[in-house]
């Protein structure tokens, strides 16, 4: 399991994915609506930042030591301050993702394979 955490692709399957800009253009506006809390030096949130990094995602990041304001957000929308944590959805409707490796399926599950995310 360590030798996950180490590899370029932090073991979540392979090498970065391609996709044409229209393909990147739907994942990007399906992304929109994404954030990932977390902080730098956490492993777990690594783990998380690499999987987005291979998918090519662009999520936003909130850092939680640097900005007081994520982890006030991230305790009073999730329950707790643990991280990593993928908050899906905006406002009421938003779900709190919690565990590394649930994010990690997650993403993978939604935007790895063929570039078109999936429902
Ligand atoms: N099993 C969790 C572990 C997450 C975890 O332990 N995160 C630490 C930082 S590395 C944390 O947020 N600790 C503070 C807390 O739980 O409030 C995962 O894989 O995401």
């Amino acid at each position: 399991m360590l030798d996950s955490w180490f590899t370029p692709t932090g073991g979540s399957g392979g090498p970065a994915v391609e996709r044409s800009p229209e393909q990147q253009a739907r994942v990007d506006a399906e992304t929109a609506s994404l954030a990932l809390y977390h902080y730098e030096s956490c492993m777990f949130c690594a783990r998380v930042r690499r999987a987005i990094a291979r998918l090519k995602l662009n999520i936003e990041l909130r850092d939680i030591l640097r900005d007081a304001g994520h982890r006030r957000d991230l305790e009073a929308g999730g329950g707790r301050s643990t991280v990593p944590c993928m908050k899906i959805g905006e406002g009421q409707n938003a779900r709190w993702m919690y565990e590394s490796a649930d994010i990690v399926a997650w993403l993978e599950k939604k935007f790895g394979g063929s570039g078109d995310a999936a429902s």
